[in-house]
């Protein structure tokens, strides 16, 4: 296991020497912020990050994310070429030695909370969802927390009067077209796409998400058998869907995994729940459990702590404090040593 902690570049209020004073910290997962979705990135942007990060002695094997345009998400006939641009991205960053890029396949909106600040008894924050709050609220007005509003409300309606009608079936082609299209630049360059699910894993606003726990992933790897199609085993996201058996998908996937984002979350009904510290007796996701179907199968990937709270008066972005992901990834350490002394890993 490689440990990462995620940095949202040169802006984010968290130092790359504090992210490396973590006891075992590999490197950082981060991502070029400032280029518009569907161009290359180049070799100048991703330099001057891979730099940033070797000066503070990390690695930057691990992307997240290289977005998708929405023109390919709904097959539009531009797709080629933006699926050509994407493809020169993947080379670009393989020139740096990049090994892994986590994306998603979300139409129009990523993660979805109804409450960023979500207040805990000990004065915690952290994020929540409850899907009465979501149900109420108009999908074409949206002032979502987290939701970085880059659409004007004209844009966002006929975006998603575009998406109008669309199948889950025909998403999911549209994903095996885009997989296909970048799969010779992956061969090229070894880098692993990890496809990270949906969150929260069920249809939003009418629009259909299509990677939301084991049947998706059967069908994901039988229509792109290229073992550099694989996913980001995101527990708070697939985690939320309370069929999804976490253990037994760990085991079955390791070799599919190629990153892991471990997080907790509590059920506080059959939809919705409160995000909490990392711990397993903290919520109802078995981290212990999981850790250790991971390490049994021979999980070799990366892995970072995900959102954690807010806590000892940080002010910082929601999910992406410093002090409980620091926490997180202690914690996630000692499973992972403990676990592979234990089985002999
Ligand atoms: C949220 C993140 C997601 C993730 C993207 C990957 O905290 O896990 O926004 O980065 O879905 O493309």
């Amino acid at each position: 296991m490689k440990m990462t902690f995620r940095w949202y570049g040169p802006k984010d209020i968290i130092p790359l020497n504090y992210i490396k004073q973590i006891p075992n910290m590999s490197g950082v997962v981060t991502a070029v912020y400032d280029v518009p979705v569907g161009e290359v990135w180049s070799m100048e942007q991703i330099t001057h990050l891979y730099e940033l990060c070797k000066q503070n002695d990390l690695a930057m094997d691990v992307i997240e994310s290289v977005p998708v345009h929405e023109d390919i998400k709904l097959g539009k006939p531009n797709r080629d070429q933006l699926i050509a641009n994407y493809a020169q991205t993947i080379r670009n960053l393989g020139k740096v030695g990049v090994k892994c890029i986590c994306y998603n396949f979300m139409p129009v909106f990523d993660w979805l909370r109804t409450d960023l600040y979500y207040q805990h008894k000990d004065g915690a924050t952290s994020l929540a969802y409850c899907h009465k709050t979501l149900l109420d609220l108009d999908p074409k007005n949206l002032h979502l927390p987290g939701w970085d509003e880059s659409y004007t409300s004209e844009q966002l309606n006929s975006l998603l009067a575009e998406y109008e009608g669309m199948t889950h079936q025909q998403l999911f082609d549209n994903l095996v077209y885009f997989l296909n299209g970048i799969m010779p630049a992956c061969d090229e360059t070894g880098i692993n796409m990890a496809i990270h699910p949906d969150d929260p894993p069920w249809d939003m606003f009418g629009l259909p998400r299509i990677i939301t726990g084991e049947d998706s992933y059967q069908k994901l790897f039988a229509a792109v058998p290229n073992m550099h199609n694989g996913v980001t085993f995101c527990t708070g996201s697939l985690g939320a869907g309370r069929n999804n058996n976490l253990i037994e998908m760990a085991s079955k996937h390791a070799s599919r995994i190629h990153f892991a984002h471990l997080r907790q979350l509590k059920y506080t009904n059959d939809m919705d729940f409160y995000e909490n510290g990392h711990l397993t007796a903290d919520g109802d996701i078995d981290i212990y459990g999981i850790v250790k179907a991971l390490v049994a199968a021979g999980f070799d990937g990366y892995v970072r702590p995900d959102h954690g709270r807010n806590i000892w008066g940080e002010d910082a972005k929601p999910g992406y404090g410093l002090f409980d992901r620091a926490l997180g990834a202690a914690y996630l350490n000692g499973l992972f040593e403990a676990v592979s002394k234990e089985l002999g890993k």
